[in-house]
């Protein structure tokens, strides 16, 4: 402040030295407190049975190694690939079957895999003791003094394995250089596996767009929480996100806009395979979504052929729905369905093709109807099997045919029949599951339609009782939407999808009788270090008792009188 007394920049100097020393005193006890150990228990989502040994816990040594099969080799480099960073230790991945003393040993066997529980006292979290098969993606854990043992009876379950122990290490194993830290693993055993076969986030790549980068980043989030389908929203009215060689302008002039006026983008082919590749290595599924017969108006500007009155809208660029539609009255769309899927279906390995089929508010019932129904055989010659939007429920069955609910009320005659004639749920109720519903009133993005989710709402409800006529077993699993109208960065994303998408994790894969929203609650605030150190943003909820590991504020600089 030129000109002004030597005493106008006393309160100024006095609050940055308090600033200062506060800084300072938080670094101290940063250096000085010791971080809460993590328990056996401690994971996310619940393990269906954990038997804690406190005399147990294995520390790991610079001279570690990590042991496997030759076949289960790729999850002992992802572990090993987890873990150097932080522990700046060289851990050698070694093929052999051999068990060694002191080291990780990562066993790929049928035989192992479908072990009983061990002795003692059973387990901490309720689950009947006694064997339990493991199936395609169940793992067990075992650690003691002398070394830890991940055995699965597939690579899925020793990925899954692999995760948990990266979970038990100190927070600190986030970090991306080397830390001094005391590397201690809780002893005892975890016997886990899945509730449901399918568990999903959905990104929309189309209001707006997300380079190939930001995907991968998001694939891994889930692999983190043992999500196993990236669901990939492909397609709306306001861009095109995929390259059709059959169609080329889809992508090259529908891929040019996006909601705000944004430039847009779209995946090449390899872009497409790169983000399958990723995904496969760490066991999740991708699910391409080609939204149709509504949501179309990027395919119209680029083709107005396929429009009802053969002409091409303006690009939209708003947030509006249901105003679009291909013509469904014309041959020429089903050439153009048959031609785009068979080539989406291609390029994707997994054995799902979703073809949306939400809001196409302008199409007649019956036409609807009849457009779904050839859709659905245009999908099954493809060989893949097809998911839709619960509003696809009129239409005939085929075999395997999945709807995936984003109602708000549980109650839908339409959703029970075609449970009834065979069709399976993928459940995302929009005021549960919803990533772009706010968390509360002032939340910065997002919408609100569905109502405000909190973690507890994201948490707290059961998808195998959740529809109306629609039993558990007729429940593949559950999926979390993150719909982008409002979302245009990767940092934003992640403040939607944090702490809501572990949540839904634990809903799609934990046993009904290990869901207890308070314990969830306290071995949830354990992640946000975590998420700290691994540079995640995500919103601090305030249900969530974070860990502060901060003293008090020292009081504010007094400014003199
Ligand atoms: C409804 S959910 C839609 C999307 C919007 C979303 C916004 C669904 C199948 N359709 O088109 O993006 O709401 O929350």
């Amino acid at each position: 402040m030129p000109g002004g007394s030597p005493a106008d920049h006393l309160p100024g100097r006095l609050t940055a030295a308090g600033e200062l020393a506060r800084v300072a005193a938080e670094r101290a006890a940063d250096l000085l407190t010791p971080p809460a150990p993590v328990r056996l228990g401690d994971v996310v989502p619940a393990p269906e049975q954990v038997f804690p040994d406190p005399v147990a816990d294995f520390t790991l040594t610079p001279d570690a190694a990590i042991r496997v099969d030759p076949a289960g080799r790729d999850a002992a480099e992802q572990l090993a690939g987890w873990l150097r960073p932080a522990t700046g230790f060289p851990l050698p991945v070694a093929d052999t079957t051999d068990p060694a003393e002191g080291r990780l040993t990562l066993t790929l066997s049928a035989a192992d895999a479908a072990l009983g529980a061990p002795g003692g006292d059973g387990p901490d979290t309720g689950g009947a003791a006694g064997d339990v098969a493991l199936g395609d993606e169940g793992y067990r854990l075992d650690v003691t003094a002398a070394g830890i043992r991940i055995t699965a009876a597939t690579r899925a379950g020793l990925f899954h394995g692999a995760q948990t122990l990266r979970q038990l290490l100190p927070a600190a194993i986030e970090n991306g250089a080397p830390v001094t830290e005391r590397w201690t693993v809780p002893g005892g055993t975890i016997v886990d596996r899945p509730r449901f076969a399918y568990r999903g986030v959905m990104l929309d790549v189309a209001r707006h767009f997300f380079g190939v980068a930001d995907v991968l980043r998001v694939v891994d989030h889930l692999a983190r929480y043992k999500l196993n389908h990236l669901h990939l929203h492909l397609t709306d009215d306001q861009g095109w996100r995929i390259a059709v060689d059959s169609w080329p302008r889809l992508a090259e002039v529908g891929g040019a806009t996006a909601v705000g006026g944004g430039p847009g983008g779209w995946y090449t082919r390899d872009d497409y395979r790169r983000i399958v590749a990723h995904a496969a290595r760490r066991h999740v599924t991708v699910v391409p979504e080609i939204d149709l017969p509504g949501h179309t108006n990027s395919a119209l500007v680029a083709y107005p052929e396929l429009a009802p009155d053969k002409t091409a809208p303006p690009p939209y660029t708003g947030t509006e729905v249901g105003f679009s539609y291909v013509d469904p009255a014309d041959e020429r769309t089903y050439a153009f369905v048959a031609d785009v899927i068979g080539e989406v279906a291609a390029l994707t390995p997994g054995p799902w093709l979703h073809l949306g089929g939400d809001e196409a508010f302008k199409v007649p019932a019956d036409s609807y109807r009849a457009f779904v129904e050839r859709a659905q055989a245009l999908v099954a010659a493809t060989g893949k099997t097809i998911i839709g939007w619960h509003q696809i429920a009129p239409a005939g069955h085929v075999d395997g045919r999945v709807l995936q609910w984003w109602g708000t009320d549980g109650d839908d005659p339409a959703t029970a029949d075609a449970v009834r004639r065979g069709a399976r749920l993928i459940l995302s109720p929009g005021n549960r599951a919803y990533l772009d519903m706010k968390y509360a009133p002032n939340t910065p993005i997002g919408h609100d339609w569905a109502g405000l989710v909190d973690v507890r709402r994201a948490y707290d409800w059961d998808p195998g009782a959740h529809v109306d006529g629609v039993p558990a077993a007729a429940v593949l699993g559950v999926e979390a939407p993150l719909w982008t109208e409002s979302i245009t960065t990767r940092a934003e994303a992640e403040f939607m999808i944090f702490p809501r998408l572990p949540a839904l994790a634990e809903l799609g894969w934990s046993p009904r009788h290990r869901h207890d929203w308070a314990g969830f609650a306290e071995r949830l605030a354990g992640h946000g270090p975590r998420w700290t150190a691994a540079g995640i943003t995500f919103h601090r909820s305030p249900e969530i008792p974070w860990p502060t590991r901060r003293p008090p504020s020292p009081q504010p600089a007094r400014t003199p009188a």
